[in-house]
């Protein structure tokens, strides 16, 4: 009895988070073809029969040839070992328009059954097991008759239901699958959200489970979760983390038994995503006076997109030099460091109640500088000096 794979959203590729490596390959690109190559062999390892990849194969639905390309050698490799393929659509690959995008292009790039991209909802039989695909689809008729996009999402929803009914009326087979790229009632994004209510259609699962689907296998929310065991209904998420939204998400796939019913998740090796959260001013001035990172984070910002974050007062961030965070970062070799932001807690700042409009700019400096606290008298000084010789020039200007 045929092993079918869930592959997670390719997203192929994002060009952020990285940079070109001296071989003309983005790092990001480099790291899409490692997970999709071990994909691959996990696939083959796990004795899987099919691979379905439900949707967002691309970044948008203006993918490069190049792009298409990278795809299209995923599927060739799966194939050529024997795994068929079963791809559908998702909402980053569909434009407005109905023209034939590159999912379609993909369709006729993996033979004539087309099943490499499927783009309209359709039942297909492969390995004794029928398929019903629902691939994203944006209607212009349901938008327009509809009052507000809650109205259209509800249209959309009641109309899949029946399209999937219509599908599952079809199958003669003992093992029934759903695919498509849609939101579950009740699944859960990278923030912890319940999705539903979104001003998206949400596909009620119990209703589609009624219709009697041994699998619901779908893409398009990238927190890989199983809404359910009996039938299997789960995502498998996203084949690398898109942002720092999904740090916390595992990336791989799972592998569902049609026989036993039985499935398993398979890690993949996307990149990490790591951020240092510093919160309050304890924690940034600890952080800042340590000469380095601790050992966990330096394990931890390795080879990852790292980020530091830090929330405090504005005297606090005053004495943050981001120079000195970049190097105790780049000590631990990080793959990229994709910012190094402050969020400043505003009012809670120490103010010297005896400045006022009245104060002299010079003496307002002096009552600044001895207040900061971190600056030696002989800097100080120094600094005093230079700022009476500003403001000595600028009253020689005024006079003129
Ligand atoms: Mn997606």
């Amino acid at each position: 009895m045929p092993r079918i794979m869930l592959a997670p959203d390719l997203h192929c590729y994002y060009a952020n988070y990285g940079k070109v490596g001296p071989d003309g390959v983005h790092s990001r690109l480099a790291e899409w073809r490692e997970c999709a190559d071990d994909l691959v062999d996990a696939a083959q390892r796990a004795a899987v029969d099919i691979v379905v990849f439900p949707g967002d194969y691309f970044i948008n639905p203006r993918p490069s040839a190049a792009q298409i390309m990278e795809v299209a050698a995923l599927f060739e490799a799966l194939e050529y070992r024997g795994i068929k393929v079963i791809g559908c659509s998702g909402n980053h690959d569909v434009g407005a328009s109905n023209q034939p995008g590159p999912v379609d292009l993909l369709a006729t790039m993996g033979g004539p059954d087309g099943l490499w991209g499927i783009t309209q909802p359709r039942a297909v039989t492969v390995a004794g097991i029928d398929f019903a695909v629902l691939p994203f689809m944006r209607s212009a008729a349901v938008s327009a008759d509809a009052e507000d996009t809650t109205d259209a999402a509800d249209t959309m929803s009641r109309h899949l239901l029946a399209i999937a009914r219509g599908l599952r009326a079809q199958s003669t087979s003992d093992t029934r699958v759903l695919v498509g790229h849609w939101t579950l009632v009740g699944a859960q994004t990278s923030s912890g959200q319940i999705m539903a209510g979104s001003g998206e259609p949400a596909l009620p699962y119990s209703e589609l489970a009624a219709m009697g689907f041994d699998a619901i296998l779908m893409g398009h929310i990238h927190k890989p979760q199983v809404l359910s065991n009996a039938p299997f209904t789960a995502y498998a998420g996203a084949l690398q983390r898109c942002d720092f939204g999904e740090e916390r998400d595992p990336r791989g796939c799972w592998v569902w038994d049609s026989e036993t019913r039985e499935h398993e998740w398979i890690d993949l090796p996307a990149r990490r995503f790591y951020t240092i959260d510093l919160r309050g001013d304890a924690a940034v001035q600890n952080w800042i006076e340590r000469p380095g990172l601790t050992e966990g984070e330096a394990e931890s910002v390795q080879d990852a997109v790292v980020r530091v974050r830090y929330r405090c007062s504005l005297d606090v961030a005053l004495k943050v030099d981001t120079r000195d965070v970049r190097r105790k970062l780049l000590a631990a070799e990080p793959h990229h460091i994709a910012g190094i932001n402050s969020d400043i807690i505003r009012g809670e700042r120490a103010r010297d109640a005896s400045v006022t409009e009245a104060t002299q700019p010079v003496e307002a400096l002096q009552k600044y500088l001895a207040q900061r606290g971190d600056v030696v008298p002989e800097r100080a000084e120094a600094v005093q000096r230079a700022a009476e010789g500003i403001i000595a020039e600028l009253e020689k200007g005024v006079s003129a």
